[in-house]
């Protein structure tokens, strides 16, 4: 039998447990936010990965953390020992789990030392200008405020997840060096392979669907390149898509019941695991009703004439812009009670090569959009699956077969009738706290003119 011999270092504690040691001695590490001198006694608020606990630093208890913590600045990692006491009425801070008590320190270890940090962070909100927060993300994202917006992310990945697995499908990892360009257009990233040129996968849509054969119902979180070459508040140049393929359908509405069913599920965890931090931005409960609105582009399109009282004309367009999906969603909320709203049968011809056209109506496509509080946040469609058709529409499209041949040879054996959609995580992200910027809900978000650093400072 192995025997460990444990040191004899008192277990570490986080913040938040620190009421269950009331009267006793705890070791804590974490990051110093804040530091009050009130004369004597010195106050710390200490932020571990938990939440935060007040220290208290009095010289007639231990001259030793006294002195140590005179030299203590903001994001200096420490180890503090100290006796938990409980606080008096009047003092308990309802804000922290740890709030009924405070450490009093006997011993203070610094562990790292921080420089003076370049802005304030001790102030509930981060009040900089979107280029300072993105310059400084290493420091930016210890923020509250920052760092929430990834706990939120992380429960939508979670609820996107059990979704996907309660619909039956098995998880796969798809490459992120790709033999051709999967949406097509000119939105993709060349890379050097060897001796040949390769592209960064726009999506895992190839892999997805060749994964039908196999697994009949799939979903990804992968990474999505695009040299997307406009500058919007809801484009990056790498996003992250969390993708489902579903394979034997019997109809196109059952798709549309997939992408309903499984936005509603993320949006409806989200609202129930993160309620908190929901409430500390200010978001409105989700309006969720048992019937998504559902609608061709062509009634959304004259709802939204309707709706803007002329004022907006979009019926002769292909697609719905930026202020389109802000105009149905203000109608499908007023007349409808829903935050969400579907758009279906877009022009064939606007969408991607593998998107089924109607047999109705060729010209248009068995494709969708869910659009959330004003914005696009999935796509998708049912698909192509027979080879015969496949490959006539890559010869109209002047796509060369040759570009994807893994991708048809997947067809050649048997690929029943499928389709499947792709939300954008960081839209989601981004609406389910009403940022106004994408790049806010991505840890370290691509553009034109950065890769963590601005390009411009890279030359
Ligand atoms: P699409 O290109 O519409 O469809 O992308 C799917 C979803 O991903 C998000 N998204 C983006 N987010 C941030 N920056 C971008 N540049 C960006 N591009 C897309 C959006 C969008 O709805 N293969 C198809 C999906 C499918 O048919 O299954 C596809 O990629 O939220």
């Amino acid at each position: 039998m192995l025997f460990r011999i444990y040191n004899t270092l008192m277990i570490r504690t986080l913040s938040s447990k620190a009421v269950d040691f009331a009267g006793r001695e705890i070791r804590l590490n974490g990051w110093i936010k804040i530091r009050r001198d009130h004369g004597k006694l010195i106050f710390l608020d200490l932020r571990d990965r938990d939440g935060i606990v007040q220290i208290v630093v009095n010289p007639h208890i231990s001259e030793e953390a006294y002195k140590v913590v005179q030299e203590l600045r903001p994001e200096f990692a420490v180890e503090i020992t100290g006796k938990v006491n409980k606080r008096p009425e009047n003092a308990i801070n309802k804000d922290l789990l740890s709030g009924t008590v405070e450490v009093e320190a006997t011993a203070i270890k610094i562990l790292s030392k921080a420089e003076t940090l370049p802005f304030d962070m001790g102030e509930a909100k981060l009040n900089l200008e979107l280029p300072t927060l993105l310059d400084n993300r290493s420091l930016t994202l210890r923020h509250k405020s920052i760092f929430e917006i990834f706990k939120v992310q992380e429960e939508v990945a979670r609820a996107f997840r059990k979704a996907a697995e309660k619909l039956g499908c098995t998880e796969i990892f798809v490459p992120a060096i790709s033999a051709s360009a999967t949406e097509g257009g000119a939105e993709v990233f060349k890379v050097k392979y060897y001796d040949y040129d390769a592209y960064l996968t726009q999506s895992p849509q190839l892999y997805k669907q060749i994964m039908i054969g196999v697994f009949e119902r799939v979903y990804t979180i992968s990474h999505a390149y695009r040299a997307e070459p406009s500058v919007t508040t809801r484009h990056l140049s790498e996003s992250v898509q969390l993708d489902i393929e579903i394979g034997f359908i019997d109809t196109f509405e059952e798709l549309l019941d997939a992408i309903e069913l499984v936005g509603t599920s993320i949006v409806s965890d989200v609202s129930k695991n993160c309620a908190k931090i929901l409430a500390s931005f200010g978001i409105e409960k989700a309006l969720i009703p048992t019937e998504i609105p559902r609608l061709t582009l062509k009634e959304a399109q004259e709802i939204i004439y309707k709706f803007s009282n002329g004022q907006r004309d979009c019926r002769a367009e292909q697609d719905l812009n930026a202020t389109d999906e802000k105009l149905i969603c203000e109608w499908a909320k007023k007349e409808k009670g829903s935050d969400f709203v579907t758009i279906t049968h877009f022009p064939t011809k606007k969408r991607a090569f593998y998107s089924l056209p109607d047999p109705k109506n060729p010209e248009l496509s068995l494709s969708y959009d869910l659009l959330f509080r004003g914005l696009e946040i999935l796509s998708g469609s049912q698909r192509v699956n027979d080879y015969d058709q496949l490959l006539s529409i890559m010869k109209e499209r002047k796509l060369n077969p040759k570009s994807f041949p893994m991708y048809l040879q997947a067809f050649k054996y048997g690929i029943p009738p499928e389709g499947g959609f792709s939300f954008g995580l960081e839209r989601l992200t981004m609406k389910l706290l009403e940022l106004q910027n994408i790049r806010e809900a991505s840890l370290f978000p691509r553009d034109t003119e950065r890769v963590d650093e601005r390009l411009s400072n890279l030359k």
